[in-house]
């Protein structure tokens, strides 16, 4: 296969070369660290020549490669984002990356460690300097305004906020739902720094007939089609004047990821990850329900009725989800551990959080479900915070187990053990189960 023969970047035959040479230096060039299991780097533009460098080969058939492909020789290569740790990469264009379980254990989830759901391509040499909002639409004085803007204008708030993707938990429906396939880990509980969302629409004027908001980013569409956009959803006026929603410039203390909406994004927590528009732009208040791009149609929306697995159902019957369901995951253990030397106890932990509301107690079971251990449970830092909970679980006798977590909130609703299925794959928060072999 001769070399010159790829359309490959500037400087990628000598990355072949390196790797022909001594693949561990390489690596260690290319990303700065010897390489491990977790071999970390960069996505950031993934040409072949990113791929061909991370395999450690040249790719000959690689005209067949659908675009946004992910060779299996990478497939559990962690870490891929440039800035991110551990996370499991789905795709690359657009990039879609969840953070396993167990590396959710943080109280508060480091940057490093935030998933990534992107519809199109994100901006790219954003400057946050020049980085403009327009608040426009049905507001009595429409607004430009630069991040200093925000800052000197408005009251600067930080707030631990969960933001799950409305699809997490996908992977495990049954029939199987089209998307990512989501297991545990499109969910994150960060700090977020910026200014009320709410104060900023009481600043522009809300005239009487706004029902709807819509917001932009600065996201382009797959297609490359000039001024389409990948996703532009909106929330009810009601929801938008949640004094806990955010116009955020901080992610724990630094400017926001590149993968994360750098400069300027939304979070509007509690419901599903998508209203918090990433790389904000603009935000326009309307007189209607919003109809951007993954607002109608079956997006973001499921059956108005429960319905049985499989079934198809017409397009009109679907609703927009608003809140999310209250949820949990357990952080520790990691699924999979094995008690030895006559270990029988573990200090189980994670968090909960429950959507528009708070979470008021958590179980654990390692009987499957037959009897329950109450946890302890946090209250949250603020609102939309995630609640930490813990509990020691001493294992009886030798052999397998499986601790459940199950998340009851304020209003008696408690994390179902089955699946409600739906045709998109929405809203899944059956209890999270990990196993333990004490031998
Ligand atoms: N501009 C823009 N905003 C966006 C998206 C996007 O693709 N483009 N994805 C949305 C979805 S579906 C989710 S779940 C969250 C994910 O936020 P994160 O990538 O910071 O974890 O961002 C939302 N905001
Ligand atoms: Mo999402």
């Amino acid at each position: 296969m001769p070399k010159d023969d790829t359309p490959i970047e500037d400087g990628a035959v000598h990355l072949y070369d390196l790797y022909d040479k001594d693949p561990d230096v390489a690596d260690k060039v290319i990303f700065g660290r010897t390489p491990n299991k977790d071999r970390r780097g960069f996505l950031k533009g993934a040409g072949l020549a990113t791929m061909g460098a991370m395999i450690g080969s040249t790719i000959p058939f690689h005209r067949n490669m659908p675009s946004g492909f992910i060779p299996v020789a990478l497939a559990d290569s962690h870490g891929m984002i440039e800035g991110k740790d551990g996370l499991t990469v789905f795709n690359d264009r657009p990039v879609n990356a969840e953070t396993p379980a167990h590396l959710l254990d943080d109280r508060i989830t480091p940057t490093s460690r935030h998933f990534v759901r992107n519809n199109g391509i994100p901006p790219e040499d954003v400057d946050p300097d020049t980085w403009t909002l327009t608040v426009d639409g049905l507001v009595n004085d429409p607004m430009t305004l630069s991040i200093a803007d925000l800052k000197s204008k408005f009251e600067v708030v930080t707030k631990q906020l969960v933001i799950e993707c409305g699809g997490n938990g996908r992977g495990f429906f049954d029939p199987p739902a089209k998307g990512n396939q989501w297991t545990y880990g499109a969910v994150a509980c960060s700090t977020w720094t910026g200014v009320r969302y709410a104060d900023v629409l009481k600043a522009a004027g809300i005239k009487e007939d706004v029902i709807y908001t819509a917001h932009v980013g600065a996201d382009s569409h797959l297609s490359g089609e000039e001024g389409k956009l990948p996703i532009s959803r909106g929330v009810p006026i009601e929801k938008a004047m949640n004094p806990n929603n955010l116009i955020a410039f901080e992610m724990n203390g630094a400017p926001l990821h590149a993968m994360n909406g750098a400069p300027l994004r939304l979070v509007v927590p509690g419901w599903p990850g998508s209203c918090s528009q990433k790389w904000l732009k603009r935000i326009w208040l309307r007189d209607q329900v919003h109809d951007g791009p993954k607002m109608t149609g079956k997006a973001y929306r499921v059956p108005a009725y429960p319905v049985a697995p499989g079934t198809k159902v017409p397009k009109g019957d679907f609703e927009i989800i608003n809140a999310m369901p209250v949820k949990s995951l357990i952080t520790f253990p990691e699924t999979g551990i094995t008690l030895a030397d006559g270990q029988d106890v573990v200090q189980v932990r994670g968090h909960a959080w429950a959507g528009d509301d708070a979470v008021a107690s958590m179980d654990l079971s390692i009987d499957f479900g037959v009897t329950w251990i109450k946890a302890n449970l946090e209250e949250p830092a603020n609102s939309y915070a995630w609640q930490h909970f813990n509990q020691t679980i001493k294992f009886p006798q030798k052999g397998y187990y499986e601790v459940w977590a199950r998340a009851t909130d304020t209003k008696n609703r408690m994390q179902p053990f089955a699946i409600a299925w739906n045709p998109k794959g929405y809203l899944n928060n059956s209890m999270h189960r990990v196993a333990v072999t004490v031998v």
